[in-house]
């Protein structure tokens, strides 16, 4: 393999990054002190850094990078692009090859008769979209006062104005005025963290109705649409109860509201079929789709939208698009992720090899003793750090402290473990192997005894009263 990796020497890149890099999502003074982890090259689900080390990256880059990393095809596939059409447009009444092809490909792959797409650079463009899409298409139907979007506390729909404000995330919300009018959550069907004394099928209805309630307290002439993640990503891997999803979809039917799934995570294989909605029974008017769409080689994503959305859209003018909408490297490059992923069956990999035997491994976690609950959808997982298992309690520690022991025990340990609070979470790329899972587990194994030792070394095995 070549790789590019005449650069300078590792503490000389982190003082330039950290002087002029503001990193997303970062308390960058806090950073700089210590200096950015600099991964120079990757391979499989390997990272190395530029000191040489080697990391097993359970995350797939930020759960996108679906088939390994170091896929010459992908490569190839932009390089070739790029010398034939590197940019077109597709507003006025142009189009181009790739963005034809990934039309044709994507409405083959996808769910029922979410036949058309509306190209996007990523997942929170992507959802803005959807937020204009649905309010354009009730006043296309002579009902304009729907306009109302309803949403989860805690789901992650990504970070523009619009992403941000259909995300549940307060810490979000706290900065910069957010959400935007006509916008409301509620609560996430998070069973571990707070079913209290429910069974979880009961607390899975209870949550889907809150959807019910919403509608009747606003009015279901108000509502446009409500939005989901199959399994909630960011907030935690979040795996909803098995009756909470038919109830929403019950509800969505029933008040003639478009249900958005957000399957930017979940899409392309990660629960162990192409798509959430097929794991878990969903028949959504819009999808939103990204990362896995071309496992991160170059940023893509877009709303599948259904027939009936699609043809009452049409009827006018939707004043809506980005530059690079439908980009024909980015589309080339997805076409060519998708060959692999169908080629290579990826998805069977997923569902028959690599998520039962993860499985197995991960769910035995939850007799680790800062374990509260170790749970897993096909290749997306999370560890619940409690300390006390029977309570469900949460750490006296401000949020988060025992999780960033984990997250920064895991990448000495050379893995890539994200945390969300006091939350272990992986969402490996789908093409691990066996042998790789168990370099995985032993690698989690050891951040958490270790994280543990340390939990207790310093008094932190503390319940919040
Ligand atoms: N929807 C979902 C469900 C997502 O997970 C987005 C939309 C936004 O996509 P873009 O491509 O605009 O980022 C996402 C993105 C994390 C993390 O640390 C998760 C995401 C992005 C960045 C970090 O968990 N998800």
């Amino acid at each position: 393999m070549n790789l590019i990796s005449n650069h300078l020497p590792t503490d000389e890149l982190q003082a330039i990054d950290a002087a002029h890099h503001m990193h997303p999502f970062t308390a960058n003074a806090e950073l700089a002190k210590k200096g950015a982890l600099v991964v120079t090259a990757a391979d499989g689900p390997m990272l190395t850094d530029s000191t040489g080390r080697k990391i097993l990256d359970a995350m797939a880059g930020l759960w996108c990078v679906n088939i390994g990393y170091g896929r010459d095809e992908l490569a190839d596939a932009a390089y070739r692009q790029m010398k034939e059409l590197p940019y077109y447009n597709t507003f006025f009444q142009t189009t181009h090859v790739p963005a034809i092809a990934l039309a044709q490909k994507m409405a083959e792959l996808a769910p029922h008769d979410l036949n058309h797409i509306f190209y996007a650079n990523g997942g929170s463009d992507a959802n803005d979209t959807n937020i204009r899409l649905a309010r354009h298409y009730w006043a296309a139907k002579g009902k304009p006062s729907k306009k109302v979007i309803i949403a989860r506390k805690n789901g992650y729909h990504g970070s523009t104005m619009g992403g941000a404000s259909l995300g549940g995330m307060t810490a979000m919300h706290a900065q910069g005025g957010l959400p935007i009018p006509d916008i409301c959550h509620i609560d996430q069907p998070y069973w571990w963290g707070e079913g209290g004394d429910q069974s979880p099928e009961e607390f899975g209805l209870e949550r889907a109705r809150q959807l019910e309630a919403k509608i009747h307290e606003l009015g279901e002439d108000k509502i446009a649409a409500f939005i989901a993640e199959p399994v909630q990503g960011a907030g935690g891997v979040i795996i909803p109860p098995s009756t909470y999803w038919p109830e929403i979809q019950r509800i969505c039917d029933a008040h003639d509201i478009l249900l958005i799934a957000d399957e930017v995570i979940t899409g392309f294989g990660r629960t162990g079929n192409m798509w959430g909605a097929e794991t878990f029974g969903i028949r959504a008017d819009i999808m939103t789709i990204a990362k896995g769409m071309s496992s991160g080689y170059a940023p893509i994503g877009g709303s599948m939208v259904s027939d009936d959305v699609a043809a009452t859209i049409d009827m006018d003018d939707f004043n809506h698009g980005y530059t690079y909408s439908g980009h024909p490297v980015s589309c080339a490059v997805a076409m060519e992720n998708l060959r692999i992923i169908e080629e290579e069956n990826i998805v069977g990999h997923v569902r028959d090899i690599a998520a039962p035997y993860l499985k197995q491994k991960w769910e035995a976690f939850s007799d680790h003793p800062l374990v509260g609950e170790a749970r897993i959808c096909g290749m997306m997982g999370a560890l619940a750090m409690t300390p006390d298992k029977s309570s469900r309690a949460a750490f006296a520690a401000d949020k988060g402290t025992i999780g960033t022991i984990g997250r920064d025990r895991a990448f000495a340990n050379g893995l890539v473990m994200r945390h969300v609070g006091d939350q272990m979470i992986i969402s490996p790329p789908l093409i691990l192997t066996e042998k790789d899972i168990d370099l995985l587990i032993n690698l989690a194994t050891k951040t958490l005894d270790e994280t543990y030792a340390i939990a207790k070394d310093k008094g932190l095995m503390k319940a919040a009263s």
